[in-house]
């Protein structure tokens, strides 16, 4: 069951495919209270008691505990202090066994782009209270009685998830620094050497010229049309970045055309608002307007008439590092202070004017989009940024080439733009925690539609070591999006650049082998608006332990994974909900498989195996493995069952 309370005039977000009928929020069955111009709504919360939901968002699977914000942010340490990350996925789901409604469960959709805050339980362990910075907006509630009908249900609301082509479902390979086509060719020709499969590597701002969209670098790239047909012959697609923000350059015509049409988003005063990303000072284009969603789309043209059939969407939180007049106004402060004797109040004040300057509040408040011919301040509409641009790309890709025919993944989404394109989780570090933030964040990213994600696999920043890239690969092998990146700067971290591979090649053949299985899996999902990874508790809500699991998830109906996510760990405890077979795959070896009681078990797993819990009765198909998805012979070499 299904109902959507609606106050005010809410903004169209595009999230909902279906029409439900309003209700007023009178009848919105939470405490509930207007407080000037916010909004908030209060449920209890039961002792033991679980709540799901806010997709790519900190901490654990269960949000209880905890206070998040959904508001898009480019923040790149993904700290259990944090509130918010990349994206705004505004959906909860709690009830069940131990909840207080009576058995059922239900999810709450909040259909509202400005800030939301969501207190589950932080500030008192016995409440959630969520606040809404905003009096326009659509509440739905679902009620089932499983969680998976809720997440069904909604599902259904919210539409049928993006899928990518098939060869998505390969390993890319990423660096921020692959100066020019030899950079690139050794990369391959490194994966090749080594005999390690590879289907894609994804190009960053490095390729462009001077940072501006859908430019090449002609020096770097002399010709990139041949250069991608080449690779293509070789079963290698390139998969390029588009940033939001459009450089300021005369001359240059996709900024020229966004500046005439009036197409970026705006002062207070209908100037054009100007912030400064990588290529220095740029345009916004105001993703919101139709219009410029259609122009922007078509500008991928000039890549995909080279060849290119894979992006990735980046900056589009979006991310400022700051503004012209937010500039200014830290010169004038660094002005009046000049000269002065500073006390401490003033050293850090003068400190942060410049070390604040980056994502601030004030530009967000400065910046205007146009929605129906109307100023609306980008404060209000914040968390569509993102998902708009990639509606932008992904109609386009739809229109011009049909379904399926070319990848894109976002930074920044809302829920809705699940329908147009995948995510990655951002900028995460080669730390050991951030292999379970990845797995923490798959079902909850699922709930709310996105299928196709994945995190940077052996961490974006930081330095990573051989183990740590292994074991975020064999968690990897299972994400839709197995993508190894990492920063400018960083130790390389390319599967061929720790001495032997054969430990690498072995991860990643498993996920070549699996394919066939995870293609389907993640098909059956998408058109049955379901989940492809599951915590426990779905299926073994009445199981104590199963509830409370925070570090292994079902994937279909077959199997539940358990990466080892420790240093120097040659295993881990597991807990089997239910008699299952523990698997070790290995390259084209099944090493090991051992049937197991339910229960709590140590397992042990080398560097070069990925485990795998397979329940009774099921089969996963096993194909031979191959250097790229093109080769793959999809036809069953081998059942995995017992
Ligand atoms: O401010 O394009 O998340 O994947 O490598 C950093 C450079 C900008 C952030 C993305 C990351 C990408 C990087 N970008």
């Amino acid at each position: 069951m299904i109902r959507r309370f609606t106050a005010g005039e809410p903004i169209l977000t595009d999230a909902a495919v279906r029409q439900i009928p309003a209700e007023s929020i009178a009848a919105f069955p939470y405490p509930h209270c207007r407080d000037g111009s916010r909004f908030s709504f209060t449920f209890p919360l039961e002792d033991g008691e679980i709540v799901y939901g806010l997709g790519e968002a900190p901490r654990g699977i269960n949000k209880r505990g905890w206070l998040y914000k959904s508001f898009c942010s480019d923040d790149p340490f993904h700290t259990e202090d944090k509130h918010a990350l990349y994206a705004a996925h505004n959906f909860l789901l709690h009830g069940g066994p131990l909840g207080g409604l009576g058995g059922i469960f239900r999810g709450i959709f909040i259909d509202f782009p400005a800030e939301i805050v969501w207190d589950i339980g932080y500030t008192r362990p016995e409440e959630a209270v969520i606040t809404l910075d905003g009096t326009d907006f659509d509440i739905y509630l679902i009620e089932e009685e499983t969680p998976r009908a809720v997440v069904r249900e909604f599902r259904a609301l919210i539409g049928k998830s993006y899928i990518p082509p098939f060869w998505a479902f390969g390993f890319l390979q990423s660096r921020w620094s692959y100066y020019n086509a030899d950079a690139v060719k050794d990369v391959i020709r490194g994966y090749d050497e080594a005999r390690i499969p590879l289907d894609g590597v994804c190009l960053d701002i490095d390729y462009m010229e001077r940072y501006k969209n859908f430019t090449v670098n002609g020096e770097a790239f002399p010709d990139l049309r041949r250069f991608a047909a080449e690779l293509k012959a070789q079963g290698i697609h390139l998969i390029p970045i588009i940033d939001a923000g459009v450089k300021k350059e005369d001359g240059y015509g996709v900024y020229e055309e966004g500046r005439d049409r009036g197409y970026f988003c705006k002062n207070a005063d209908g100037s054009d608002f100007e912030g400064a990303v990588w290529p220095g000072i740029v345009g916004f284009p105001d993703f919101l307007r139709p219009e410029v969603r259609e122009w922007f789309g078509e500008k991928y043209r000039v890549l995909t008439d080279l060849g290119i059939d894979g992006f990735w969407n980046d900056m589009n939180e979006p991310a400022i590092f700051y503004s012209a007049k937010g500039l200014k106004e830290a010169y004038e402060k660094a002005a009046r202070l000049r000269g002065e004797e500073l006390d401490l109040t003033g050293f850090f004040a003068l400190k942060d004017a410049f070390a604040r300057l980056d994502n601030s509040p004030d530009d967000y408040a400065s910046m205007f989009h146009e929605i129906g011919g109307r100023p609306v301040n980008h404060l209000h509409v914040h968390n569509l940024y993102g998902a708009s641009m990639t509606r932008a790309a992904g109609e386009f890709f739809e229109k011009e080439f049909g379904k399926e025919k070319v990848l894109l993944f976002s930074r920044a989404s809302y829920i809705g733009a699940h329908r147009h394109g995948g995510i990655w989780f951002g900028d995460n570090h080669s730390w050991w925690q951030h292999i379970l933030l990845c797995l923490r964040m798959l079902p909850s990213a699922n709930m709310c539609g996105f299928l196709y994600c994945g995190a940077d696999l052996g961490g974006f920043n930081g330095d990573a070591t051989p183990d740590l890239l292994l074991r975020f690969l064999a968690l990897g092998v299972f994400t839709p999006l197995m993508r190894n990146h990492s920063a400018l700067g960083t130790r390389s971290q390319e599967c061929f650049r720790f001495g032997d591979p054969a430990p690498f090649r072995d991860i990643i053949q498993v996920r070549y082998r699996l394919i066939p299985y995870l293609y389907q899996t993640f098909r059956r999902a998408a058109e049955a608006g379901d989940m492809m990874f599951r915590p426990l508790s779905f299926d073994y809500p009445d199981d104590p332990i199963a509830r409370e699991c925070e570090t292994q998830l079902l994937l279909g109906e077959e199997c539940m994974i358990a990466p080892v996510c420790e240093q120097n760990a040659s295993g881990r405890t597991v807990y089997l909900p239910e008699e299952m077979c523990f698997v070790k795959l290995s390259g084209e070896r099944i090493v090991s498989k051992e049937v197991l009681p339910k229960g709590l078990h140590y397992v042990r797993v080398a560097l070069n195996e990925v485990p795998l819990f397979l329940k009774k009765g099921k089969t996963v198909p096993l194909c031979r493995p191959a250097l790229r998805t093109a080769q793959l012979d999809t036809e069953t070499s081998e059942n995995l069952t017992w």
